[in-house]
């Protein structure tokens, strides 16, 4: 079947304020609990600095996949000889007019960006927004707007005001709900008009960690808790958005590797079953509105004694759900029976290529990936996040020829066309992670690409920061001028 997809399709690119926009003490912008975050790398975890009332140093990992505890004395420091990357990243913050303008260069009519939350609330409780920080969204939304590129605003993207994390010990007070809801209110009041598409949280499925959450022992009790707290949040983020922009569309983003068992012996396919439903415990829930009878089983696993609820959370839940179902897909895994319970995503797929950074390439898991979500919620869907991280090297001229970029780009699209083309997948959009090369979140790193876009930067934030179209950039192009069609074998392929 040709690959040409409908006119309506959003094309587009994603990315995450504190790996873009930098600036992290500028326009009144408060401290977020990734700013205490170094760099790192897939061999050096990142980690957070941070000090005893004895004035000890500790450096608990930051990896939002790992449970890792933070002592409750503890309180973040920065310390001169790291390096943190959410100060600078890669300096949106001055350059959203360039930025914007080259993303448009390519044709894209939708861009994913997140609001900085302690850009409008700087301790997450102040009565009143920061004027600054709300102008600045203003202006890039205004500037979007100008090249026909539609805002996809994700309100909390893997972070929490540094305030709220120390206060309340994050997600694990229901005050912290509070405080997102008149977050959320601020930004549906201001741009309310302006944009359609809203997504809750950021791979909800996924943060466990003090960075994301604020909880600083995200281990079973505390951690499905806070998460808790988050489906109430979003279930009322939406009802209010639905009240006030009439026609507004809410998501919430949900980090769906594909995952296969490991073999054809039943018990692995069982623990597939199972290890899966620890992501559809977030999206049933949020999707559908109400916790399935399986959530006990997983309670269970992970030691939960009991969630505490209100008594009408439940039919907020049900008040509040999602419009349609957005996730990041970037790699497949397996899972085998006896697998323990903290590693549901499965090791790397041993029958598929990896990129440097050890994810499995597969394609096909992605059409496998969005029949399983559609088939099971009966909601569009949307991708916000798929990609391949790479080293690029500049050649002597100073540009980059990632043909290994546009392959798997090719590969991936086509598998989406043909969810959509033959599977019938209602799909809203794909936008790309990073078009523009920003800062890794799982390792720190700049060196880990994703863009379409180079930036002249190295791990350690230093470089010219300029910005050099790659290879990519041209062939993205055609594709979404051509809706598609660039995708079918008639067009040369790298
Ligand atoms: C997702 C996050 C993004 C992003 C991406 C790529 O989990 O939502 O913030 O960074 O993954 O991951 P990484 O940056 O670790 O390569």
């Amino acid at each position: 079947m040709p690959y040409q997809l409908p006119a309506n399709f959003l094309w587009g690119g994603a990315t995450a304020d504190f790996q873009f926009e930098g600036g992290f003490n500028e326009g009144g912008r408060g401290l977020l609990s990734h700013d205490f975050e170094t760099d790192g790398s897939l061999k050096i975890p990142r980690h957070h600095t941070m000090t005893l009332p004895n004035g000890e140093i500790i450096k608990p990992k930051s990896s939002f996949f790992l449970a890792e505890k933070v002592p409750e004395n503890a309180q973040p420091i920065f310390l001169e000889d790291e390096y943190y990357p959410s100060h600078k990243a890669v300096d949106f913050y001055h350059r959203y007019k360039e930025d914007i303008a080259l993303m448009a260069g390519m044709g894209f009519n939708v861009f994913r960006f997140s609001i900085c939350w302690t850009r409008i609330f700087p301790t997450g409780e102040e009565e009143k927004p920061n004027e600054e920080g709300l102008a600045f969204y203003d202006n890039v939304i205004s500037e979007m707007l100008k090249y026909g590129m539609e805002p996809l605003i994700t309100i909390c993207h893997d972070e929490l005001p540094m305030a709220l994390a120390l206060k309340y010990d994050g997600w694990s007070s229901r005050h912290v709900i509070n405080a997102y809801l008149k977050y959320c209110k601020v930004l549906f009041e201001r741009f309310g008009d302006r944009c359609r598409y809203w997504l809750t949280f950021n791979e909800i499925n996924a943060v466990r960690g003090f960075g994301p959450t604020g909880v600083r022992n995200p281990d079973g009790q505390d951690r499905y808790q806070a998460v808790h707290h988050m489906f109430v949040a979003s279930a009322k983020a939406v009802k209010l958005g639905h009240e006030m922009m009439p026609g507004s569309q809410f998501g919430a983003m949900y980090a769906m590797s594909e995952l296969y068992p490991a073999s054809s012996k039943p018990e692995d396919v069982f623990h597939r079953l199972q290890a899966r439903r620890e992501n559809w415990y977030f999206i049933d829930t949020m999707g559908r509105g109400y916790y399935h009878p399986y959530v006990k089983e997983i309670w269970r696993k992970h030691g939960v004694k009991n969630i505490k609820m209100d008594s009408d959370d439940q039919i907020l839940l049900k008040e509040g759900q999602l419009d349609f179902i957005s996730f990041s897909y970037y790699r497949s895994n397996v899972t085998q029976a006896g697998d323990p319970w903290f590693n549901v995503g499965g090791s790397p797929n041993p029958n598929l290529e990896t990129t440097p950074w050890g994810w499995s390439v597969d394609p096909l898991g992605l059409r496998h990936v969005m029949n399983e979500i559609y088939d099971r919620i009966q909601k569009p869907i949307f991708i916000v996040e798929n990609g391949m991280g790479a080293i690029d090297e500049p050649d002597q001229n100073g540009n980059v020829q990632d043909d290994y970029r546009i392959k798997y780009l090719r590969d991936h699209l086509r598998a989406m066309a043909d969810a959509i083309l033959i599977d019938g997948v209602d799909c809203l959009g794909y936008t790309m992670w990073g078009p523009i090369d920003l800062v890794s979140l799982s390792t720190g790193e700049m060196k880990k690409r994703y863009g379409f876009i180079y930036v002249d930067m190295d791990d350690k934030g230093k470089g010219s920061l300029d910005r050099t179209p790659k290879k990519s950039y041209y062939w993205m192009k055609k594709v979404i001028e051509t809706k598609g069609a660039y995708l079918n074998d008639d067009y040369p392929t790298p």
